[in-house]
């Protein structure tokens, strides 16, 4: 029979489209106790913070809809060119404040609450951030997608809804220990599950050849296993220009077909268990920065979420008739690192095997849809997957990437000729010393474009990690320079700071950074210096008042703070760090210097370390344990402090950024692709000592060298040191400093006399050292004298900090995603 069609809507209100909340505190108090009652089902008077905290998020959500259906409608009536970006992480911080600010309600909603008898800053405190990502990677995808929807682009965000983001790090004995992260366990009223929206991924079986009805034999694949991908959507709200973009984030449920051939063979346990395995898929983020692991359940947190994301574009984004080989002109998908790479044979397997497209025609859409990011130069991240487990868990997949292959080095040899040692560098599988798949070399083979996140880190991603590549495909390789939202890092975590930028060079800045050039006068009048050092010591007492309560710790105003948070990484050098504060610390101690004469600092250090990284865990507990020793010497006198607040995340990194004074940029010349922190700090005000790498060097470009403490070899002079051979015990013999420093350590005076407990610190810094920390210690000791000096000038430091955050515009993601339109992506923004 065929149903009959619905009647059609006739009632009024059934026929407007969705209209927002009125915005006035009134308007805000009768929706914000209509969710409380209605949705929490509490009154005003028995709730509790967390009913208003849901409650409140629920009211904002209301004023955000109208702005999200009517994108979703333009973009379907439209169909202009969007980006899909796809990302294994977002690591996206507090979500209140930020959809406060994007619909100017923050001042309306402060009122309302009031008026019930309740402070916005304790609902907000009550927020548990959703903690997707590592670090950079992650914060920078969050990051963009804040600059598309506030630039009017096009964009889905795609990803993993993990139940437990990146662990919670608690300290026991100064020992790092991991908690689950359970985001979700107090509510989650940002998200909008859509489980009729499944999609099913399947996974191993076998492939075979089959003549379809068509009378064409094709190669089909018959899985074993498949799971339920279910969307959860989260709004990307655009800052003040009505737009509000989705980022579409997957779930992992067992599909009823699988438990219900297992039920019906009568093994309830098993059928449970299957539903346990599938329910793995997205229920934890792999702790790794920087260096993944080849674990299988991570190659299948992959597929899933890329499979999914890729089918959900095609059948769910575009109008039914679409043809596609018009798809290149409707989307690009940005692969976030390698992570989604698997996405490539994806895309082939959907247009040959469903769609029936040929395989020419299908390579040509597909080399015109991705397009590639690398995040990194050490050789240990390059993501590579066996061939044997590739196989086994998606067989067709690895044979669409044999045949790509295949035919990308018949025109390898077509160019060059029966050069075998340049084809075995340039096949995408690599035979040693397992046969495996080369992600970044299917990513790049595919992609439209390749792109670096720094100039230096493209330059050496052209010319170190894939110059073979860069020859054959000159134009495809290009750079963007990371960026930030200053929404977020600025005028978020940075009140008082934005409200002294407004009221000197008025509004605008928020959406056009350069307009910070603006502030360059300033430096040289003295009222503005005294008032953005006031701002400075403003956000050292907020920090100081959060520390105490979160850790029981706090931070002098009147001492340089010294910030390292990043995430605990041997190249990123939190040992060289180490060093310096050890080596301070002797000086008094020994009587070497007098202690009135030291620079009063506190140094900051935030750092979680991957679970299963025993040296970074080893660092953690020493800094742990030389903060226990210094800050606990009446010698010291106070004037050298080291703390460690446990637990660094985004919201941590609101309040301790605009409080730092220096900012520690230390990796090795060559190892930190961007980095992403330093432009925060340089934005915020603090002056950065670093080397020349990632991005740092386009910092002191930009504010100049005056206003740069640079330190350490270039990235040449350590490819140099590295090919004469590198002792790193000749440092240590030829430096008495350090000697004393790196013998204070190992004598156990940081480990109540035990010398075991720093043993392989010791040992790894004096004969491994692979990130070269005793050869720039020299040069980093000067480089901290000279801070102590500069900081002495109050007005010269001063001049300094604000000329940081006059000259630092070009490091907004705004800039970064038209780098992205126009170098990449070709996609003007839509309306
Ligand atoms: C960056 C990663 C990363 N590079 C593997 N690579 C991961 C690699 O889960 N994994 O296996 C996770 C993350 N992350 C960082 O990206 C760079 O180190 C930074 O220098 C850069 O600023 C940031 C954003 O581009």
């Amino acid at each position: 029979a065929t149903p009959s069609a619905p009647p059609a809507p006739t009632h009024p209100l059934a026929l407007a489209t969705v209209t927002a909340p009125p915005t006035s505190v009134d308007g805000f108090v009768r929706e914000f106790l209509r969710e409380l009652n209605f949705g929490q089902g509490v009154s005003l008077q028995a709730s509790t913070v967390n009913d208003q905290y849901l409650a409140l998020a629920r009211t904002v959500r209301h004023y955000l809809m109208a702005r999200w259906s009517e994108t979703l409608r333009r973009q379907r009536e439209t169909q202009s060119k969007g980006v899909a970006y796809l990302s294994a992480e977002y690591l996206l911080g507090r979500q209140l404040g930020n959809a406060l600010l994007a619909t100017d309600l923050t001042e309306i909603v402060a009122d309302g609450l009031s008026q019930c008898g309740i402070e916005l800053a304790d609902l907000r405190a009550q927020e548990v951030e959703p903690g997707l990502g590592n670090g950079g990677l992650g914060r920078l995808a969050a990051c963009f997608i804040d600059s598309l929807a506030t630039m009017s682009v096009p964009c889905i965000g795609y990803g993993i809804r993990y139940e437990y983001g990146i662990f919670r790090q608690t300290f026991v004995e100064g020992r790092q220990v991991e908690q689950p992260d359970s985001w979700l366990a107090l509510g989650a009223p940002w998200e909008f599950p859509h489980p009729e929206n499944a999609r099913r991924i399947s996974f191993g079986g076998s492939v075979a050849d089959h003549t379809d009805d068509d009378g064409v034999v094709r190669r089909r694949w018959t899985p074993a296993w498949d799971v339920n991908a279910l969307p959860y959507n989260y709004m990307v709200p655009g800052y003040r220009n009505g737009r509000v973009n989705t980022l579409r984030l997957w779930r992992a449920q067992a599909t009823d077909a699988f438990d219900l051939k297992i039920f019906n063979s009568g093994d309830y346990e098993e059928a449970v268990r299957a539903q346990t395995f599938a329910e793995n898929i997205s229920k934890v983020l792999y702790p790794e920065d920087s260096t993944p692991q080849g674990k299988e359940l991570r190659l299948q947190q992959q597929y899933f979420f890329v499979a999914a994301s890729i089918g959900d574009f095609i059948d769910q984004q575009l109008p039914e008739d679409f043809d596609l080989a018009q798809l290149p002109e409707r989307i690009i998908f940005q692969l976030n690192d390698t992570h989604p790479v698997i996405g490539v044979p994806e895309l082939m397997r959907v247009l040959v095997d469903e769609k029936r497209l040929e395989w020419g025609a299908a390579w040509e859409i597909t080399k015109k849809c991705f397009a590639y990011t690398c995040h990194t130069l050490l050789p240990e991240a390059l993501e590579v997957w066996s061939v044997d487990l590739l196989g086994r868990l998606l067989p067709r997949h690895l044979e669409i990437i044999y045949r790509i292959n295949e035919e990308f080095l018949a025109e390898v040899r077509e160019r060059f000729g029966d050069d075998e040692l340049r084809i075995r560098r340039m096949s995408i599988i690599a035979e040693h010393p397992e046969r495996s798949v080369r992600m970044a070399y299917l990513a790049t083979v595919a992609g439209a474009k390749v792109n670096g996140v720094a100039e230096l880190h493209s330059q050496l991603l052209r010319d170190k990690v894939l110059p073979d590549f860069h020859e054959f495909y000159p134009g495809k390789f290009t750079n963007v320079t990371n960026g930030i939202t200053p929404r977020r890092f600025v005028r978020l975590a940075n009140p008082s700071l934005s409200e002294l930028i407004t009221d000197t060079i008025g509004v605008g800045w928020l959406t056009d950074l350069e307009r910070l050039r603006g502030l360059e006068p300033f430096a040289e009048d003295e009222e503005f210096r005294a008032r953005f050092r006031a701002v400075k010591a403003g956000n050292k007492r907020r920090l100081d008042a959060v520390l105490r309560e979160r850790d029981g710790v706090g931070v002098h105003d009147d001492h340089l703070l010294d910030v390292m948070v990043k995430r605990l990484h041997e190249y990123k050098r939190q040992s060289l760090k180490l060093l310096h504060i050890v080596t301070t610390y002797d000086k008094i101690v020994s009587g070497e210097v007098d202690v009135a004469d030291v620079t009063p600092r506190t140094v900051i250090f935030g750092a979680k370390a991957a679970p299963g990284y025993k040296m970074a865990k080893e660092i953690i507990h020493l800094i742990n344990a030389v903060g226990e020793t210094v800050n606990n010497d009446p010698r010291v006198q106070d004037r050298l402090k080291v703390i460690f607040p446990p637990n660094y995340n985004v919201t941590l990194a609101e309040k301790v950024i605009p409080a730092a004074d220096l900012s520690e940029q230390i990796s090795l010349a060559g190892k930190e692709a961007s980095g992403t922190g330093n432009m925060k700090f340089a934005l915020n005000g603090a002056l950065t000592i670093g080397t020349d790498d990632g991005a740092n060097v386009e910092i002191r470009q930009l504010v100049g060298d005056d206003n740069f403490f640079l330190f350490g070899m270039l990235e040449p002079e350590v490819e140099d040191l590295q090919t004469r051979g590198y002792v790193p015990s000749s440092f240590y013999e030829a430096d008495a400093d350090l000697r004393r420093a790196i013998d204070l350590i190992a004598s156990g005076a940081f480990s109540g006399g035990d010398r075991a407990t720093f043993e392989p610190v010791v040992s790894n810094l004096l004969y491994e050292d692979r990130f070269m920390v005793l050869a720039d210690y020299a040069a980093y000791i000067e480089a901290q004298a000279a801070v102590d000096a500069a900081y002495a000038d109050t007005e010269r430091w001063t001049r300094a900090a604000i000329l940081n955050v006059a000259r630092s515009g070009f490091f907004s993601s705004d800039r970064s995603m038209r780098d992205y339109i126009d170098r990449i992506w070709a996609t003007p923004p839509s309306f």
